[in-house]
């Protein structure tokens, strides 16, 4: 009976693993979109960005982002191009990047 059981948690455990490892696969792939703003609280310039899963530059954006709103994904943004410099992670729209010490500073940006 005590085999029986044991047998039963090892089946289980490794339908567990398959299903977990096939998230994983699914999920390889995060993308998200941004949308960056010359002002804050969302006004001047927009540029829209689809990390996918980065963008290593933003061209005329370029430290010119003083608001964020972030879509289907957390995302870090970054001082310098590819990634580089300090970092913040955004989860949710920011309507005055100057509350975090990054007005006017991101020049990439990564799904995180
Ligand atoms: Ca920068």
């Amino acid at each position: 009976m005590k085999q029986i059981s044991k047998w039963v948690s090892v089946c289980f455990i490794s339908a567990l693993m398959s299903s977990l490892s096939f998230s994983l696969v699914a999920s390889a792939s995060p993308a998200a979109v941004v949308f960056l703003y010359e002002h804050g609280y969302y006004q001047g310039e927009e540029k829209r960005v689809a990390a996918n899963p980065g963008v290593s530059s933003l061209g005329s954006m370029n430290d010119k982002t003083s608001s964020i709103k972030v879509r289907g994904h957390c995302v870090r943004v970054f001082e310098h191009e590819n990634f580089k410099g300090k970092s913040l992670r955004v989860c949710q729209d920011i309507d005055d990047l100057s509350k975090y010490g990054f007005n006017d500073q991101i020049s990439s940006i990564y799904v995180d």
